[in-house]
C-alpha cells in the first residue's frame, strides 16, 4: 500500500493509487464518480472550506483506486474557492491520474480546462461523457482523432447507464501504472506571449516550485493569478519531484 500525502485534507487515505475527477460544472462528474465507486463513498467538506468533497474507492484488476470528486470549474485560475480546491488538489495532491470529465455535446467549451490540466500533468484521461445526448443531437465525434490531437486516452461514456465505465477503469489503471505514457502536445502561444513566458520562467529559476512546472506558473502569473505563489509556499510535498 502506498501512503498518500494530501495537503487538502485526505491525508492518511490508503489505496494503491489515486484518481482525481475534474471537469466543468454539470458534465456528470458526480455521476461518473457514482458509477465508479458505487456505495463505497464518503462525503463531507474540504477541510476549512465550504466546498463539498466526495471520495470513494473501487477495486479493479487487483488494485484499490481512491477516487476524489473535485468541484466543477471552468479553469484553474483560482478565482473562486472551487477553482482553488481543484487546482490545489491537481497540483499538490499528487493524484496518479486526473480524469477530466467533459460534455460531449459542447466539447469545445470544455477543452479549455483539458488543456490547462495537460499543462500541469500528462497523467490524464479524458472522459467524453453525455455521449447519449451527443448522439441524440446527431453529433459525430471522432474519438481516435481527439485522443491523437490531445495525446492522451479519450473514453466515451454515458455515465448514468454505466456505458464506457469499464473502459474508463482500464484507462485509469493503465495511465496510473505507467502502462500508457500520455504525451500531450504542448500549446504554443503567440511570439509575444512566448517571450514573456520565457522571461518569467527565467526569473522563477531561483524559487523552489514544489515540482510544479515553471511554464505553468508563468502562465498563471500572466493571467494575473498570483495566488499560485502562496499555494506553492503552503503545500510542501514529502518526496522531491522532478522540477520542470
Ligand atoms: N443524458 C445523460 N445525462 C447524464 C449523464 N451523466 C450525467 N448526467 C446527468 O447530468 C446531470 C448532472 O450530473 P452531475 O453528475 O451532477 O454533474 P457534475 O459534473 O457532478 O455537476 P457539478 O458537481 O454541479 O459540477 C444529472 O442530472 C445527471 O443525471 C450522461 O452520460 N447522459
Ligand atoms: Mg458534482
Amino acid at each position: 500500500m502506498k501512503y498518500y500525502y494530501y495537503p487538502v485534507g485526505l491525508r492518511g487515505t490508503e489505496g494503491d493509487y489515486v484518481a482525481a475527477l475534474a471537469g466543468n460544472p454539470n458534465t456528470g462528474k458526480s455521476t461518473v464518480f457514482n458509477a465508479l465507486t458505487g456505495l463505497n463513498q464518503h462525503t463531507g467538506n474540504w477541510p476549512g472550506k465550504t466546498v463539498a468533497q466526495a471520495r470513494g474507492y473501487y477495486r479493479h484488476r487487483g488494485k484499490t483506486i481512491v477516487v476524489v470528486d473535485l468541484p466543477g470549474t471552468y479553469s484553474l485560475s483560482a478565482s473562486s474557492l472551487e477553482e482553488e480546491v481543484a487546482r490545489d488538489f491537481i497540483c499538490f495532491g499528487q493524484p496518479d491520474v486526473t480524469v477530466v470529465v467533459t460534455d460531449a455535446t459542447c466539447l469545445e467549451r470544455n477543452l479549455n480546462l483539458v488543456l490547462q490540466i495537460l499543462e500541469i500533468t500528462p497523467k490524464v484521461v479524458v472522459c467524453l461523457n453525455l455521449m447519449d445526448e451527443a448522439e441524440r443531437k446527431g453529433l459525430k465525434l471522432d474519438v481516435n482523432r481527439l485522443a491523437h490531437e490531445l495525446g492522451v486516452p479519450v473514453v466515451p461514456t454515458t455515465a448514468h447507464t454505466g456505458r464506457g465505465i469499464e473502459q474508463l477503469k482500464d484507462r485509469i489503471h493503465s495511465v496510473a501504472l505507467g502502462e500508457i505514457l500520455p504525451r500531450p502536445k504542448p500549446v504554443t502561444y503567440s511570439k509575444q506571449l512566448e517571450e514573456a513566458i520565457h522571461q518569467l520562467e527565467t526569473s522563477l529559476e531561483r524559487i523552489h516550485t514544489n515540482g510544479i512546472s515553471r511554464r505553468w506558473i508563468a502562465l498563471r502569473l500572466l493571467e494575473g493569478d498570483y495566488s499560485i505563489l502562496d499555494a506553492i509556499g503552503q503545500y510542501s510535498l514529502p518526496d522531491a519531484r522532478q522540477e520542470g
